[in-house]
């Protein structure tokens, strides 16, 4: 038994492919490594997400599991915190000012934006994209970067909020430190032991650069990873 280390993952890119479900032979391992450990899992998409993606079998295991970047933390069934915001309206205006300026070749379909706890989720091309159009989307963000861009004119404008790269489509919008270091913080204050880290976005302007850092800096271990199958090449020596 090793309760005195507290594994925190995030969820797209790192214990999954983004918005997929958690892949067959990845549980298979997963459930078998979980076993007597404490796991939190800390997303930037809502719980309702989460839950189509993570089998019943892992959740349940599951010590913690935050959604909304840090802003909704449960314990069980126990809702341990829950923040809220309310985005300026002029934020809004200059979200679907970036929507309609888009040079993105490909458009899926709104919401443009989606309304979590604590936080807001942007994309120039709607969440109700298909795989495809994600995928599109992502290579040509890669080159054309224009979700820097959006999250550097964001971050100039509201000194208050932070923007951070989400998954493959999206920016992450959310009041300044309400991000998912809020989790790694909330263990160490009321958990006792080390923390280990893995995410995918661990540079400075994606959404698990804050808890990468957060961790490192106080003691734990954190681990900036590709895919699932390099979480579980980590796993096996953790
Ligand atoms: O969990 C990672 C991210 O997953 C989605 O990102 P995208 O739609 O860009 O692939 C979003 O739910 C985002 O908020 C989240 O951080």
């Amino acid at each position: 038994m090793s309760k005195s280390i507290h594994y925190l993952f995030d969820v797209d890119g790192t214990l999954t492919q983004p918005r997929e479900k958690m892949e067959s032979s990845f549980t298979m391992s997963f459930l078998e490594w979980i076993e007597g450990k404490s796991v939190f899992l800390v997303s930037g998409s809502d719980v309702k997400k989460i839950k189509q993606q993570i089998p019943h079998s892992i959740i349940s295991r599951c010590s913690g599991i935050s959604c909304s970047m840090g802003n909704e933390l449960w314990l069980g069934k126990e809702l341990k915190y829950k923040n809220t915001f309310e985005p300026p309206k002029t934020l809004i205006e200059m979200l679907s000012s970036f929507q309609v300026k888009t040079k993105s070749p490909v458009l899926g379909k709104a919401p443009f934006i989606e309304y979590r706890t604590g936080m807001i989720n942007f994309t120039t091309i709607g969440r109700d994209s298909s795989n495809e159009q994600r995928l599109a989307y992502y290579n040509w963000d890669k080159d054309h970067k224009e979700r820097i861009r959006i999250s550097d004119q964001i971050e100039k404008t509201f000194p208050d909020l932070e923007a951070k790269l989400g998954g493959q489509i999206s920016v992450d919008i959310q009041p300044k430190g309400r991000n998912k270091s809020q989790v790694s913080k909330w263990v160490r204050k009321n958990l006792s032991g080390k923390i280990i880290f893995f995410g995918d976005k661990c540079t400075p302007e994606g959404n698990d650069y804050d808890i990468y850092v957060d961790v490192k800096k106080n003691g734990g271990e954190s681990y900036s990873v590709k895919s699932p199958l390099d979480t579980l090449k980590l796993l096996e020596k953790n």
